[in-house]
């Protein structure tokens, strides 16, 4: 079923100019852009993207990566496109991500991993919905 979710370039991506290459990766694995932005979160931006999180012990840390530069944000769309993003990315630690996915090439640590990517149906709508209006999403 084609999908749309919510992909975020990090700060870490961006700062390393690795934009190119992990779009590449995104649009080989037969996704399309939809959408795009270059941002600088603010902190109540990232608190809202992250709002689960918050109790969480690397919360701190997470919300000062995230607001610390610019980020891309991306919706993708195409076939399964929330599962099969989740995949490309790869598990949450780089350590423990498969070397073919997204963080296990470009990630650094738990918390500076390249790249986030909404978890289920409900999170891609929402996420989607903080950065985009449904007049700055292209309809192929
Ligand atoms: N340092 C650290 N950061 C974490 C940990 N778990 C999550 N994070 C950070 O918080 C983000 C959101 O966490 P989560 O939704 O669980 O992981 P994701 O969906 O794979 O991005 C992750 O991408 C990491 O940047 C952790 O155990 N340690
Ligand atoms: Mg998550």
């Amino acid at each position: 079923m084609s999908e749309r979710t919510l992909v975020m370039l990090k700060p870490d991506t961006v700062a390393r100019g690795l934009v190119g290459r992990v779009i590449q990766r995104i649009e080989d694995r037969g996704f399309r852009i939809a959408g795009l932005k270059i941002l600088r979160l603010t902190y109540e931006q990232t608190f809202e993207l992250y709002r689960i999180h918050e109790k969480k012990p690397f919360f701190n840390d997470l919300v000062s990566h995230i607001t610390s530069g610019a980020v891309i944000v991306i919706v993708v769309e195409g076939l399964n496109a929330i599962t099969a993003m989740r995949q490309l990315a790869g598990s949450t630690n780089p350590l423990e991500a498969d070397l073919g996915s997204v963080r296990g090439t470009f990630g650094l640590n738990g918390t500076i991993n390249a790249i986030h990517t909404a978890d289920g149906l409900e999170n891609a709508k929402r996420e989607i919905g903080l950065f985009f209006g449904l007049d700055e999403i292209v309809k192929y």
